[in-house]
């Protein structure tokens, strides 16, 4: 399988729960490598902007609302497989539909403090590292 990079997020109801730590372990332990973080407090734009593919849908409110509550860990994972073998960790959108031992699962209130975000896709991935990271922040392979 392909090296690959991913966007996780650390979200504000986990960084107020003080599992940052936690988060990044599950990560550091399958085998992801931590190649670029930082801690931000989001603007309305900059949350609006990162998630622009949700803003017709119903919840888009609530979730720029939950996305600048306070301050998130943003980091850039790489490895192999790191999109897919990222969204395994963190377990369904949903809490209570998160298989057990993932992240949402034993870290999540609710479907809107979820916790953690990682991209869906490759091509997303680049996106959304971009988004937050210019290349001479990002310290891989
Ligand atoms: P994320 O983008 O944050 O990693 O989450 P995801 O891929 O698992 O879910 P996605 O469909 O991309 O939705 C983004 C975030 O919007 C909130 N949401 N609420 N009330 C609802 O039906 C609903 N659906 C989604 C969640 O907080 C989700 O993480
Ligand atoms: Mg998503």
């Amino acid at each position: 399988m392909a090296i690959e990079r991913t966007l996780s997020i650390v979200k504000p109801d986990a960084v107020a729960k003080n599992v940052v730590g936690k988060i990044v372990d599950r990560f550091e332990s399958a085998g992801l490598k931590v190649v670029a973080a930082k801690m931000k407090q989001l603007s309305r734009a900059e949350a609006e902007g990162f998630y622009a593919v949700h803003a017709a849908r119903p919840f888009f409110k609530d979730l720029v609302d939950f996305m600048v509550s306070g301050p998130v860990f943003v980091q850039v994972l790489e490895g192999e497989g790191a999109v897919l073998k990222n969204r395994d960790l963190m377990g369904a959108t949903d809490p209570k539909k998160a298989d057990k031992g993932t992240i949402r699962a034993d870290f999540a209130e609710s479907i809107d403090a979820n916790a953690v975000h990682g991209s869906d896709s490759a091509e997303n991935a680049a996106i959304e590292i971009a988004y937050f990271f210019p290349a001479s922040e990002v310290y891989g392979r």
